[in-house]
């Protein structure tokens, strides 16, 4: 054979990168409280994303991205150690605060498979897996309060806590990714953890892009509400156990849409911020060569059905966006798989030839991205503490409820009616999906770990008590946590 036509057969297949060179970069862009519907432009309303609508268009979008949801009030907790352990909520210890070393983190692994790990911005679990997963640093925040531009935070390099006060945090973080990628060995592939604070409360963002939205201009979605029409066990006694307790039922749909402008504004900024890190990665000839995944740790519901927050497993709360682009993932697709946020761990580790930890039991999305195979798994589980449980297959997703003894149950379909707004439950044509659906949901959730027996009177499990009171509960028994 001919060196060239050797050469051409070379760049069309796979290559080991162990023996031909260097893995690609990998960016993983982590945002906070984004619903999958304000962000991915088919689906999407009316928030402006060009950048991420770029990557998704030369990548992949899964459309049926979820956190599989909390037992816990601070979601994004469980959500984070979740995405960076591979493993599911019910296969967390301390309910994702601590991650104990026997679980491999994403960083973790591919630090000892050589990338320079790097993080910035926000870290909601221990201090000991965050040195564990990464070499380099930048500011560490918890929650930015009072403002985006004004915290205290945590420099990872001196490990010290200070007050920060300067740019808004999506700038910060974004800069401190740059100044990483100059400053890191070029013979080295890296791995930077990018954590936004936004779209999360405060919501803040510059004047330029606040000045885009108009509160007068915001649609509320069909399923709003005014409130929530049973107890699900998190509305607390002004309505919501959140930041956003200060819209009382019934939601006044004006404060409602003076929150979605400014989280909207949040957004745009944080995909004008991505816009310039991808510039970046062109300047640097990196952009050929890195994968960049984004995705959020959970949604955000805004009036949805009554509910503020995420503290529920509507699909605003617990459906992200997510999307792949880079080496190994070719453009234009859109897949409807059903996802966990926790395959993106080994669905890395197999795009970079990464040996995935035994720890993870999240499933690799490469057949998927290959064109291989349509899905990974038949069906999900999503939950919320013991009061609610979630359950998707095909077309359908069925809510189960319990709290102190009053039961109540939904049926939507989701493909024909994705904001859940026409409950199906009562309607005897669908009686026997229902059972059905119901029969093979305890099945998965035995498989899964859930102790919950749907039948039993008290769900056979007992009660998580009620935020804040919990979160002072779990402080007592674990001591702080960090963030
Ligand atoms: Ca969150």
């Amino acid at each position: 054979m001919k060196p060239f036509t050797y050469f051409l057969l070379l760049i069309h297949l796979p290559l080991p990168f162990d023996l031909f060179g260097v893995r690609p970069n990998i960016i993983f862009l982590f945002a906070d409280d984004i619903r999958a519907e304000a962000i991915f432009e088919i689906e999407g309303d009316e928030v402006s994303t060009p950048n991420l609508d770029r990557l998704g268009r030369q990548g992949i979008r899964f459309t049926n991205a979820y956190s599989m949801g909390a037992l816990s009030a601070p979601v994004c907790q469980a959500s984070r150690a979740m995405v960076l352990t591979g493993r599911g909520v019910f296969e967390q210890e301390h309910r994702g605060m601590r991650i104990p070393e026997r679980m491999t983190t994403l960083p973790e692994a591919l630090r000892a498979s050589g990338y320079q790990t790097f993080i910035s911005g926000k870290w909601h679990n221990d201090s000991d897996s965050l040195y564990r997963s990464f070499q380099r640093g930048g500011t560490i925040i918890g929650n930015p309060k009072p403002h985006q531009w004004e915290f205290s935070a945590r420099n990872f390099e001196t490990r010290k806590g200070f007050q920060y006060q300067g740019i808004h945090s999506t700038d910060l973080i974004v800069n401190e990714a740059i100044e990483f990628m100059d400053a890191s060995p070029k013979e080295d592939p890296f791995f930077i953890y990018l954590a936004f604070s936004a779209a999360h409360w405060p919501w803040e963002a510059p004047w330029r892009w606040m000045s885009q939205y108009d509160p007068k201009d915001m649609d509320l979605t069909d399923s709003f509400r005014g409130r929530h029409p049973f107890n699900n066990g998190e509305l607390g006694s002004n309505g919501s156990t959140t930041e956003v307790k200060y819209i009382p039922f019934p939601r006044d749909p004006a404060k409602v849409k003076e929150i979605m402008a400014a989280h909207y504004a949040m957004i745009s900024h944080m995909d004008d911020a991505i816009g310039r890190l991808m510039e970046a990665l062109q300047k640097r000839s990196l952009l050929q060569n890195t994968i960049v995944v984004f995705s959020a740790d959970n949604g955000l519901g805004l009036g949805q059905h009554g509910l503020l927050g995420k503290q529920n497993i509507y699909e605003c709360g617990v459906r992200v966006p997510l999307l792949m682009a880079g080496p190994g993932v070719s453009g234009k697709q859109t897949s409807e798989a059903l996802v966990y946020l926790y395959d993106i761990y080994p669905t890395l580790c197999d795009l970079v030839e990464v040996e995935t930890p035994e720890s993870v039991t999240g499933k690799s999305l490469k057949p998927v991205i290959d064109g291989g195979q349509q899905s990974v798994r038949d069906s999900l589980l999503i939950v919320y503490k013991n009061y609610m449980r979630g359950f998707r297959m095909g077309p359908w997703k069925l809510h189960q409820y319990h709290v102190r003894g009053d039961r109540n149950e939904l049926l939507f379909n989701v493909e024909d009616d994705p904001i859940e707004n026409r409950n199906l439950a009562d309607d005897e044509r669908y009686a026997s999906v229902m059972r059905n659906l119901k029969q093979v949901m305890q099945k998965r959730m035995k498989e899964l770990g859930d102790g919950v027996i749907l039948d039993a009177p008290d769900w056979g499990v007992e009660e998580i008590p009620e935020h804040p009171i919990e979160l002072e509960y779990w402080k007592k028994l674990e001591g702080k946590t960090q963030g």
